[in-house]
């Protein structure tokens, strides 16, 4: 069994040296262990820093495209180069290599696809009051939202197993960790946590750099990724008070109608309850839209499941495959003599 533990790094040459260095060199269980960084156009020495303490791959995103590109980079760099289990930390040491065999035990003995570090988060020091409680809330509504009982949902510390990694695909360009759970989660995955220790705090979180900007964007990955997933119940939800607003408006119409038998002097009720029922069965027809679109995204995604299974567990064969498909279509098609 194959391990590589990948870093994505954005100007980490300061922390790195320390992250590299508490990294696991052998493991129960696993045969090979190999390092990965994925450095997000760093300006600093990151990416030499890498070299110079011997981590096997770097790779590079060439210039900087944020945490969630350089997620999906490493995930496909280290699916090419045949990891049977993936593990993500971060670059600023906040994680402790020695938890990472704690970590990948449940993908080891196939309890489970995706495993969580879930960290501490009322006993981290330099966690802020308002910092814990997001954490806390946004874990709770991710866990809602995405069936699963991970306690920590912005840990970047997890394991993947290679099939699991296959499925994953992140749309948002910000952060990879609600996006995966919530997909993860809607696909039925295995998916558990183990409880981590973490280090002191070395930097800022260059993440969330403000705490109204990390909330609006992490409030719209949650929103999106769930409307993706659940169509029609969102738009289902989105309809419910124009729809009840109308019909409320349009009993009072037919009360005053009947009692008073004559409809004068509430027309512009009946007009806004109109346009009100109106907007509720446009939302529910973008919702029956969206479901029928969500069925044809299962098909791709499985299809695209299939060919990146066969591409990189079944590499040796599908590379002959393609070579001997291209050969094919080189050959010269021969003249059919009996056209003559
Ligand atoms: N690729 C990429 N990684 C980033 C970027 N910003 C932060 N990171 C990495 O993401 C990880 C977590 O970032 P950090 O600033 O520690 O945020 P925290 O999760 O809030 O502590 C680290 O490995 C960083 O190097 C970025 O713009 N691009
Ligand atoms: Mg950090």
């Amino acid at each position: 069994m194959k391990l590589i533990i990948q870093i994505p790094c954005y100007n980490e040459e300061n922390t790195l040296p320390e992250v590299v260095r508490d990294l696991p060199r052998q493991l129960e269980g696993i045969d090979e262990i190999e390092y990965l960084i994925i450095d997000d156009g760093s300006s600093d020495r990151t990416v030499e820093v890498a070299r110079e303490l011997g981590v096997h791959h770097v790779v590079s995103l060439g210039s900087n495209q944020g945490l969630a590109a350089a997620f999906m980079m490493g995930i496909r760099s280290c699916l090419e180069l045949g990891a049977d289990i993936i593990v993500n930390t971060d670059g600023d040491n906040q994680y402790q290599g020695g938890s990472i065999g704690d970590l990948i035990r449940p993908v080891v003995t196939g309890s489970a696809d995706i495993v969580v570090g879930a960290r501490p988060i009322e006993d981290i020091a330099h966690f802020s009051w308002l910092k814990k409680r997001l954490q806390r809330w946004g874990s709770h509504i991710v866990q809602r939202f995405s069936g699963t009982d991970v306690p920590d949902t912005t840990s970047g510390f997890r394991a993947y197993s290679a099939e699991a990694a296959m499925r994953l695909h992140v749309f948002n360009r910000y952060t990879y960790t609600l996006e995966t759970i919530i997909q993860a989660g809607h696909m039925h995955m295995r998916i558990t946590h183990v409880s981590i220790k973490v280090n002191p705090k070395t930097r800022e979180s260059r993440l969330i750099s403000s705490i109204p900007r990390y909330v609006r964007r992490s409030g719209s990955i949650i929103l999106r990724s769930y409307i993706t997933y659940k169509p029609l119940r969102t738009f289902f939800y989105f309809s419910l008070l124009p729809a009840l607003a109308g019909l409320a408006i349009c009993l009072r119409f037919l009360y005053f109608y009947v009692s008073e038998q004559s409809a004068s002097g509430h027309i512009q009720s009946l007009i806004l309850a109109a346009v009100l029922l109106i907007i509720a069965f446009l939302l529910l027809s973008l919702g029956i839209l969206a479901d029928l679109m969500s069925a044809n995204r299962k098909l791709i995604q499985e299809a695209l499941f299939a060919t990146r299974r066969q591409m990189y567990q079944n590499r040796d064969t599908f590379d002959k495959a393609v070579s001997d498909s291209t050969k094919e279509s080189d050959v010269p098609v021969k003249p059919d003599p009996s056209q003559n």
